[in-house]
C-alpha cells in the first residue's frame, strides 16, 4: 500500500520552512504499519505532480488559507480514483464542507485516531467521520526526516500543545484546548537531535509561558548540549516576570536567536477587542528592549485593519519598527471559521469571498470607519508591509540585532526578510493589476452605451 501525505501550496509561495505535519504524519503512519510505502509531497516547492501522482490513499492537511487549492488537489485525486482523507485546522473547524472533498475527514489531532483510519482504509471500511483526542504528549515519534525531498531547508519543532489565553482571532486555542500539554524534555531533545541541519524553529504556539517558566528554563538547560540555532514564538508578559532574566540566559545559551512575538495590535483598544492583552502584558516595548538586551532578535507579527483598528495604526506600525529597531510583519485581521471573531463580525463579513482570499492581504467585512474601504486597508496593508521591507530600512536594521547572535541571527533576519519582500511586491502587482481589470470592465458598459 501506498501513502501520500500532501501539504497544498500555501498563499504566498515557497518559504524555506517543511511543512511539520508531513514529516510527523509520516513518522505516525510508520509507527502504526511499517510496511506502508510513503511520499510526501509539499505543493509549494512540487505544484506539477498532483495529475500523475500515484498511490492509494492521499492524506491532505488544510489551513483556511490553503482549503481552496487542498479541495481542488482532492477532487483530482478522488476523479482517478484514489482515496482521500482531509485532516488539519480547517478542517477541524468545517468537517462537513471537508466531507465533499474526501472519502473520510479527521477532526482534531491525529495521534488517537490515524492507526484506525489506516486498518479501516486496508479493511474497505473508511468511516466518514473520525475525532481525534487530545491525548498527553508523552510518547510523539521523531518525524520522518529525511522523506521530503524537495527543497525546505528548515524544520520545525514542538514541544508542547495546548493554548489556555482567549485571543479572539485564533483557532489553535479551539482545536488543540486550553490545557498546554507538555513533551517530556528528553524526546525534545531527541528530536532536537534528529532534525538535519544546524538551526530550527521551535512550533510551539509559546516558548515560555507564565506559571511554567522553571519548565522553560530545565528545556532550554538540556538543549544547551545540542549546539543547533533556533527561533520560536515567544509572547511578551514571561520576559518582564522576575524570573525573565534568568529565563532568557537560558534561551540564548541554548541557541536561541531570535523570538517572534505576536504583537497584535497598533493600540490597546484592538488589542482588549481581540481579548490578546492578557498574553501581551503590559508595558510591551519595555519586554521588547528587555528580550534586545538578553542578545535576542525580536520580530513583531501584528493585524491591521479589524473593526478596532483605525487609519492612523498604518502609519503607527512603522513608527513602532523604527523607534524599537525591530522587524514588523503586518497582515489584515482574518476571521477564521471557528474562531470567536468570525462570530462577531458574522453581520459585517463580505459573504462572496471565498477561503481563497483568507490570506491576511484582503479586507474581508465592513469596517466602521468609511475611510477605510476594501481597497483601502488592502493599498494600505502592502504599501506599509512594503515600507517595513525597504531595503534601506531591512539593511539598517541588521545594526540592530543583537551582536551576540553575529552572523546566525543576522542571516535568519534576512532570510526572513527578503523573501517575504519579493513576495510581497509580486502579489502588491497583481492586486494593482486585478483593480486596473476591474476598473476596465466597469467602463466599458459605459463606453459602449456612449457609442
Ligand atoms: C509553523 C507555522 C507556519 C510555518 C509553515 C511552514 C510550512 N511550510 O507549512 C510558516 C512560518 C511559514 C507559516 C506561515 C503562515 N502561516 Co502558519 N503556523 C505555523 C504554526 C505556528 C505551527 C504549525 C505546526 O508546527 N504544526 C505542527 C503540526 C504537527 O500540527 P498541525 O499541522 O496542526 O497538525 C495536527 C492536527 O491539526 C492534525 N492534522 C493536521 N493535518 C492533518 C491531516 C490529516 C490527514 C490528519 C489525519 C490530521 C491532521 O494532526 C496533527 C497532529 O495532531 C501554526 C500555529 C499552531 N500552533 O498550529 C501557524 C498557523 C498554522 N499558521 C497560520 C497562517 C494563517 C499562516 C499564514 C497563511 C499567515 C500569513 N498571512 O502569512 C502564513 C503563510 C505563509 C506563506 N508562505 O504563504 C494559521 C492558520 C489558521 C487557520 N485556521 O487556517 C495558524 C494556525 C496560526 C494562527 N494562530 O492562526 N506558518
Ligand atoms: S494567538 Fe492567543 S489564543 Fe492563539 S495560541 Fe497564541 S496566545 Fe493562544
Amino acid at each position: 500500500m501506498k501513502l501520500c501525505i500532501i501539504k497544498p501550496p500555501l498563499p504566498f509561495g515557497w518559504t524555506p520552512v517543511a511543512p511539520p505535519i508531513l514529516e510527523y504524519l509520516a513518522a505516525l503512519t510508520r509507527r502504526a504499519d511499517p510496511s506502508i510505502d510513503i511520499e510526501l509531497y509539499s505543493a509549494s516547492a512540487t505544484p506539477d505532480v498532483f495529475d500523475t501522482l500515484q498511490c492509494d490513499l492521499a492524506a491532505i492537511s488544510l489551513l483556511t488559507p490553503t482549503a481552496v487549492p487542498g479541495y481542488r488537489i482532492a477532487d483530482a485525486l478522488r476523479a482517478r480514483g484514489i482515496k482521500v482523507v482531509l485532516g488539519g485546522m480547517h478542517v477541524s473547524a468545517l468537517p462537513d464542507e471537508a466531507k465533499a472533498h474526501a472519502d473520510a475527514v479527521v477532526v482534531g489531532e491525529a495521534e488517537s485516531v490515524w492507526p484506525q483510519v489506516l486498518r479501516d482504509f486496508r479493511a474497505g471500511s473508511l468511516r466518514p467521520y473520525y475525532r481525534g483526542d487530545r491525548i498527553e504528549l508523552d510518547d510523539l515519534p521523531t518525524p520522518l526526516y529525511g522523506l521530503l525531498k524537495h527543497g525546505h531547508d528548515f524544520r520545525i519543532l514542538n514541544t508542547a500543545r495546548g493554548c489556555p489565553y482567549p485571543c479572539s482571532f485564533c483557532t489553535v486555542n479551539k482545536v488543540f484546548g486550553p490545557k498546554i500539554r507538555m513533551r517530556p524534555i528528553d524526546d525534545v531533545v531527541r528530536d532536537v537531535d534528529a532534525i538535519p541541519g544546524r538551526m530550527y524553529i521551535n512550533g510551539d504556539e509559546n516558548i515560555w509561558w507564565l506559571g511554567k517558566i522553571d519548565r522553560a528554563i530545565e528545556l532550554f538547560t538540556a538543549l544547551r548540549g545540542s549546539k543547533k540555532k533556533w527561533m520560536g514564538f515567544g509572547s511578551l508578559a514571561p520576559v518582564l516576570s522576575p524570573e525573565g532574566p534568568r529565563m532568557l540566559d537560558a534561551a540564548r545559551k541554548a541557541g536561541m536567536l531570535t523570538v517572534w512575538v505576536g504583537w497584535e495590535s497598533m493600540s490597546e483598544g484592538a488589542l482588549e477587542a481581540f481579548r490578546a492583552d492578557r498574553k501581551v502584558g503590559t508595558d510591551r516595548e519595555r519586554a521588547v528592549k528587555t528580550l534586545k538586551d538578553h542578545g535576542i532578535d525580536v520580530s513583531l507579527f501584528f493585524m491591521l485593519g479589524s473593526r478596532a483598528d483605525s487609519i492612523d495604526d498604518y502609519q503607527r506600525a512603522i513608527d513602532v519598527a523604527d523607534r524599537l529597531g525591530v522587524s514588523m510583519h503586518p497582515s489584515l485581521a482574518v476571521p477564521y471559521p471557528g474562531s470567536e471573531l468570525r462570530k462577531q463580525y458574522e453581520p459585517y463579513l463580505y459573504k462572496d469571498l471565498g477561503w481563497e482570499y483568507y490570506t491576511g492581504a484582503y479586507a474581508l467585512f465592513e469596517h466602521p470607519d468609511p475611510r477605510m474601504t476594501p481597497d483601502a486597508r488592502e493599498k494600505l496593508f502592502y504599501e506599509t508591509s512594503l515600507e517595513l521591507l525597504r531595503t534601506g530600512r531591512v539593511w539598517k536594521h541588521m545594526l540592530d540585532v543583537p551582536l551576540s547572535g553575529f552572523p546566525h541571527a543576522h542571516i535568519l533576519s534576512l532570510m526572513n526578510q527578503l523573501p517575504v519582500r519579493k513576495g510581497m511586491k509580486i502579489a502588491y502587482e497583481k492586486w494593482k493589476a486585478g483593480k486596473r481589470a476591474a476598473r476596465e470592465k466597469q467602463a466599458l458598459p459605459a463606453i459602449a452605451s456612449a457609442r
